[in-house]
């Protein structure tokens, strides 16, 4: 059968049970457009084509499929760049689809020509210049397979329009792809689980550190029975929130950075690390001459080049995580951590009088307390929260206690602004059956907010809670700990926010203080469509604790006590 490139490539993209796509269109990608009309496929039309990355990867880190964004050649391509990083830094699934100048203008400085796959090639896992229409269907198919196999992570595929326009003989069978998709060849030896297992039984104070990995192998399950079976306590990267209960008594919460003290000193003491799925971030490490100097080092995760990356390790079980478990459980023998587990409880003893959540109502609205009633309103129903990055993301991390996987969407490693408002709507794409919050600071949303009005389009009902402290938070808070309170371009005006979502026609609500979060929070899901609530509290507010970068991880700065957080207050 003949089909011209463009009709190939949706015939390739339903094989591939691709329902939603997300895009903006443009001159080169028109004849891929043209041939959209006759296809099944819903596509979202995105204000701005980060926007259209961030939704993919939303849907992907929701749903666990592959999410897909379409975008024209030259500005439509690199409007996507910081949404493909985003997407590699935190290993999410997505094929990005960009339209290409003709063939025979490549490299002639053609009229919205720009060269995206020279651009983007440290930040995909791969990517394929497309210039003949019988190269898209082995492209689509390859794309699919890598952006999922192994750790998974971005493709893109860069069709030239005469390539989208050209026909040829469409055979789906003929494309199969070749690869083997990124997996790692064999399987880890006999003696290196029996080696993690001498490890585990001889241990006394081990510590599991769950990352993203647990949740892209769905190795959920495993992982509980390793802390249980073991009696071994459980702390959580950013990324790895949700993978463990929340109220699971082994679980210790968020390591690292502005993770709890307690956490970070268990970490420091322990004699045992188990790796699961989490790559030893310099956010999570502090300074690595001085991380958990006593401990021995298990390391399990599917990408070899992670291993002995940035932290030398006794032992490495390289492979899918659910996989590794599966094999090591078996062959576990639980050594004793009963004095470890007292231990860790008691280092929590002190925090408690720190916590802003214990303090009576002063009239200041913190943003800690905004996530803790969202966290009580949310936390019987099927709720993903999707956080933008700065201050409210941490607060998000340590307030909103997450208990089922994949109900926390965020973006870690490369930290961009501007991720929530549109991943959140990728979000209730994927998963439309599930309370859709993005929780999100008056800078980051300023950044993306043009994508209300593709809320409002698509009637997809999410709801955004601004966490307005009038400043770029985060990096005011470095200011005031580094840079002796000199706020350089931190101060942040924004428009009123509630007129603002009117104008988009979205139902929004202004709150000021305590009483006012929760009838907001009931009023937004009750409402049948996007809603937005202007949270305006504290401006000075700072997240503790706090590891300054490249410090020690015990050398955290602590809540002050009795707790200090207000500017009038000191
Ligand atoms: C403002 C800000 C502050 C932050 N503060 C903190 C903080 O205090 N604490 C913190 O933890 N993070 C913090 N982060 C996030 C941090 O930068 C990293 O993104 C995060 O720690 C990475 O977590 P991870 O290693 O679990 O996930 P990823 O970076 O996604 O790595 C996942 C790992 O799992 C492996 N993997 C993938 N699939 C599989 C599989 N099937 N089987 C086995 N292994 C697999 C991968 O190879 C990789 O090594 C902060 C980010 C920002 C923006
Ligand atoms: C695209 C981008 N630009 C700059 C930064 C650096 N940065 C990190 S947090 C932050 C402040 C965020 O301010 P806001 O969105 O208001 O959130 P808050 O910290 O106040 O909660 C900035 C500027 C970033 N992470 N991403
Ligand atoms: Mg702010």
């Amino acid at each position: 059968m003949k089909l011209t490139g463009a009709q190939i490539l949706w015939r390739c993209l339903e094989r591939e049970g691709v329902t939603d796509v997300f895009g903006y269109p443009g001159g080169a990608i028109l004849p891929a457009y043209d041939a959209m009309l006759d296809s099944p496929i819903r596509h979202v039309l995105v204000r701005h084509e980060q926007g259209a990355t961030h939704m993919a990867d939303g849907y992907a880190r929701a749903s666990g499929r592959v999410g897909v964004a379409l975008a024209t050649s030259g500005p439509g391509a690199t409007n996507m760049v910081t949404g493909i990083a985003t997407a590699m830094m935190d290993s999410s699934p997505i094929v990005c689809i960009t339209g290409q100048v003709g063939s025979r203008l490549i490299g002639s400085d053609a009229f919205q020509e720009v060269d995206i796959t020279g651009i983007t090639l440290p930040i995909t896992k791969h990517n394929y210049l497309v210039t003949r229409p019988d190269d898209v269907a082995r492209a689509v198919r390859e794309a699919f397979l890598i952006a999922r196999a192994g750790r998974p992570g971005p493709v893109l595929i860069d069709i030239t329009k005469d390539a989208q326009q050209a026909s040829c003989e469409f055979d789906w069978d003929a494309a199969l792809p070749s690869l083997h998709g990124g997996r790692p060849s064999g399987r880890p030896a006999r003696a290196d689980f029996a080696a993690a297992a001498a490890l585990i039984a001889q241990a006394r104070r081990p510590v599991i550190l769950a990352g993203h990995g647990v949740l892209v192998s769905g190795a959920m399950s495993e992982v509980a029975a390793l802390a249980t079976r073991g009696n071994i306590p459980v702390a959580m990267t950013l990324l790895g929130i949700g993978c463990f209960p929340a109220t699971n008594p082994l679980n210790l919460g968020m390591m690292g950075m502005h993770g709890e003290a307690w956490v970070n000193v268990a970490i420091q003491e322990a004699d045992l690390l188990i790796a699961c799925g989490m790559r030893f971030d310099d956010r999570v490490t502090g300074n690595l001459k001085t991380y958990a100097p006593r401990a021995k080092k298990i390391h399990m995760d599917i990408d070899p080049s992670e291993i002995n990356k940035n932290v030398p390790v006794d032992v490495a079980l390289v492979g899918d995580l659910r996989e590794v478990l599966v094999e090591l459980l078996p062959i576990l023998d639980a050594g004793d951590s009963r004095e470890w587990i007292e231990y860790i409880a008691s280092l929590k003893g002190d925090v408690a009088v720190r916590d802003i959540q214990t303090l009576p109502d002063d009239g200041h609205l913190y943003a800690a307390h905004v996530i803790n009633d969202l966290w009580r309103a949310t936390r019987d129903t099927d709720t993903i929260v999707v956080t933008d990055v700065g201050q409210h993301q941490m607060w998000e991390a340590q307030y909103y206690h997450h208990d089922k996987p994949y109900s926390l969407i965020t973006s870690g490693g490369l930290g961009t602004m501007g991720f929530a408002v549109p991943a959140a709507i990728g979000a209730k794409r994927a998963r439309p059956e599930a309370e859709v919050w993005a929780v999100v600071g008056d800078g980051g949303f300023q950044m993306t907010m043009c994508e209300l009005a593709t809320a409002v389009q698509e009637n997809l009902a999410i709801k955004v809670a601004v966490i307005n402290n009038g400043f770029l938070g985060m990096v005011r808070q470095w200011q005031e700990f580094f840079y002796e309170r000199r706020y350089a371009a931190t101060p942040l005006s924004g428009p009123d926010f509630v007129k603002l979502a009117e104008a988009f026609g979205i139902h929004a609500i202004g709150v000021s203080n305590r009483p006012g979060v929760v009838p907001a929070v009931n009023s937004a899901r009750a409402h049948d469509g996007p809603v937005l609530i202007d949270f305006r509290v504290e401006q000075e507010d700072t997240v503790y604790p706090m590891v300054p970068a490249g410090a020690d991880l015990h050398a955290m700065i602590r809540r002050p006590s009795p707790i200090v957080e207000t500017a009038a207050d000191v």
